[in-house]
C-alpha cells in the first residue's frame, strides 16, 4: 500500500465553508492500493505549512497532496509550480497580509511539483470533470505551502502536489458540484501512481 497524506483548508476570506476540505473528507478512505490519510489545516501563513510537516514526520507518507479554494476558477487546477513569494491581496485568518517578501530567503526561485501533474489532469478530465493544469498557484497560503512542501521535500522520496478547485454553487460563480470535486480527487489520486 502507499500512503498519502492529503490535505484541505479551513475557510478563510470571509467564507464560512472551503470546497477544498468539503471534498477532502468526504474521499474513501482506500483507492486502490493507496491509503487517504485526510487532514484539515489551517488557512495561516506559517502554520499552514508546519502542520502538514509535522504530520508528514509522523506519518511518513509516500505523497503529499493538498487541495485548497481557488474562488474565480471553474475549473479543477493541478498545479504545476511554487514560488517563493507571498504577496498578500487579503489577510489570513490571524489578520497577516505579508507584501512581496519570500519564503525561504535565499531559496531558489521556484519548484515544479513533484506529482504527475500532466497524467493527473487527463485523469480528471477522463472523469469527466474540467480540468486544466495551471502555473500559478498565486502568491497566497497555497502558494506558501507548495513552495514550502517542496523545499522541505526536495531529493527525497516524498511525492508533493497541490490541486485548486473552484467555488461550490453556495459560494458564487463559476462553481463545481461536490460530487464533481470528490470524483476529481479520487481520479487524481489514481493518477498519482502509474496502474
Ligand atoms: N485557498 C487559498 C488559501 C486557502 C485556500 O483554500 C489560496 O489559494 O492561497
Amino acid at each position: 500500500m502507499k500512503r498519502l497524506l492529503i490535505t484541505g483548508f479551513e475557510p478563510f476570506g470571509g467564507e464560512s465553508i472551503n470546497p477544498s476540505w468539503e471534498a477532502v473528507r468526504l474521499l474513501p478512505d482506500t483507492i486502490g492500493e493507496i491509503t487517504l490519510h485526510k487532514l484539515q489545516i489551517p488557512t495561516l501563513f506559517g502554520s499552514a505549512a508546519q502542520t502538514v510537516i509535522d504530520a508528514a514526520r509522523e506519518l511518513g507518507p509516500d505523497a503529499i497532496l493538498c487541495v485548497g479554494q481557488a474562488g474565480g476558477r471553474s475549473a479543477v487546477t493541478p498545479e504545476y509550480v511554487g514560488i517563493n513569494l507571498r504577496h498578500a491581496r487579503i489577510a489570513d485568518n490571524a489578520g497577516r497580509q505579508p507584501q512581496d517578501e519570500a519564503i525561504v530567503p535565499g531559496g531558489p526561485a521556484a519548484y515544479f511539483a513533484t506529482v504527475p501533474v500532466r497524467r493527473m489532469t487527463d485523469a480528471v478530465e477522463a472523469a469527466g470533470v474540467p480540468c486544466t493544469c495551471s502555473y500559478s498557484a498565486g502568491t497566497f497560503v497555497c502558494n506558501e505551502l507548495l513552495y514550502s512542501l517542496l523545499h522541505r521535500f526536495r531529493d527525497t522520496d516524498t511525492m508533493v502536489g497541490f490541486i485548486h478547485v473552484p467555488y461550490l454553487p453556495r459560494q458564487g460563480s463559476p462553481s463545481l458540484l461536490l460530487d464533481e470535486m470528490v470524483r476529481a480527487l479520487s481520479a487524481a489520486v489514481s493518477a498519482l501512481w502509474e496502474a
